[in-house]
């Protein structure tokens, strides 16, 4: 198989919805030395983006999306472990407190863009879904991170952004740490907007 035969694999099998596909193409990416980020984006993410566009347009339902999630996560595991392997092991560069705004579930795109930051030196502390402002702010009191991290994936949630960074100068913290931020909700326009100091628009560019 080619490469990107292997890539246009990765994808086919998240649309279809098909785990044990996808975990053995991933493991071909792994055992062929390709590039397991162009992999992750131009096969798996590649895939979840086409089940979202069929969700948007009414040709997929709720169901496809999680399963669609279920089979991304499950090779998304396996590339992650290689582009872990292939990074630093050791923090070097700081701490970045990340994790998903209130009210939003999807941890995917935060989950990949922390392994990604971990490879190039960062502490991770990923605080995981749904997370309030309040626990954003006191994650920074308590670790003093070098960033922090936000992701968004839903409009109705990407004004939590802003409220966490108003928090965090409410209680003056806002010159301690560097706000990043990122997930289908949020451009770079929107980022300036809100007073974040960073963007980015996938795992690579974060
Ligand atoms: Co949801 N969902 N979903 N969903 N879902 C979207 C986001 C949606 C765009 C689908 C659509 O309609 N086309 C839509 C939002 C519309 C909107 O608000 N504009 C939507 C909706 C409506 C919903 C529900 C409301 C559906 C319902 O219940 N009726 C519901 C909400 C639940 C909730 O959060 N409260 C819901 C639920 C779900 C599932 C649970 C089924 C599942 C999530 C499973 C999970 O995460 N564990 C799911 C999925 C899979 C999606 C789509 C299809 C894929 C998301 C994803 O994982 N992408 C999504 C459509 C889409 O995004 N095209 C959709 C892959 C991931 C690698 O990309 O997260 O964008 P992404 O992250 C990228 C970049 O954005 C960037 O780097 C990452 C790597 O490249 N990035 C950062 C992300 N965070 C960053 C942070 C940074 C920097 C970069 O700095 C800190």
């Amino acid at each position: 198989m080619t490469d990107s035969e292997l890539f246009d694999g990765l994808r086919d099998a998240v649309i279809r919805g098909d785990p044990e596909a996808a975990v053995s193409l991933a493991r071909q990416v792994v055992e062929k030395g390709l590039d397991p980020v162009a992999a992750y984006e131009n096969g798996l993410r590649a895939g979840i983006t086409e089940v979202g566009d069929g969700f948007s347009k009414g040709e997929l339902f709720l169901p496809d999306l999680a399963i669609a999630a279920d089979t991304m996560k499950a090779a998304g595991e396996v590339l992650e472990e290689e582009i872990q392997r292939r990074g630093t092991s050791r923090a070097t560069v700081g701490a970045i407190v990340m994790g998903t705004v209130a009210g939003d579930l999807h941890d995917i795109g935060k989950t990949i863009v922390g392994t990604m930051l971990s490879t190039r030196g960062f502490e991770v502390i990923d605080l995981g879904v749904n997370v309030s402002k309040e626990a954003f702010v006191q994650a920074v009191a308590e670790h003093k991170p070098l960033l922090l991290g936000m992701s968004s994936l839903l409009t109705i949630t990407a004004k939590e952004l802003k409220d966490v960074i108003i928090e965090l100068t409410e209680r003056g913290l806002r010159n301690q740490v560097k706000v990043i931020v990122g997930g289908g909700a949020v451009t770079s326009e929107f980022a300036e907007q809100i007073g974040a100091d960073g963007y980015g628009q996938d795992a690579e560019q974060a």
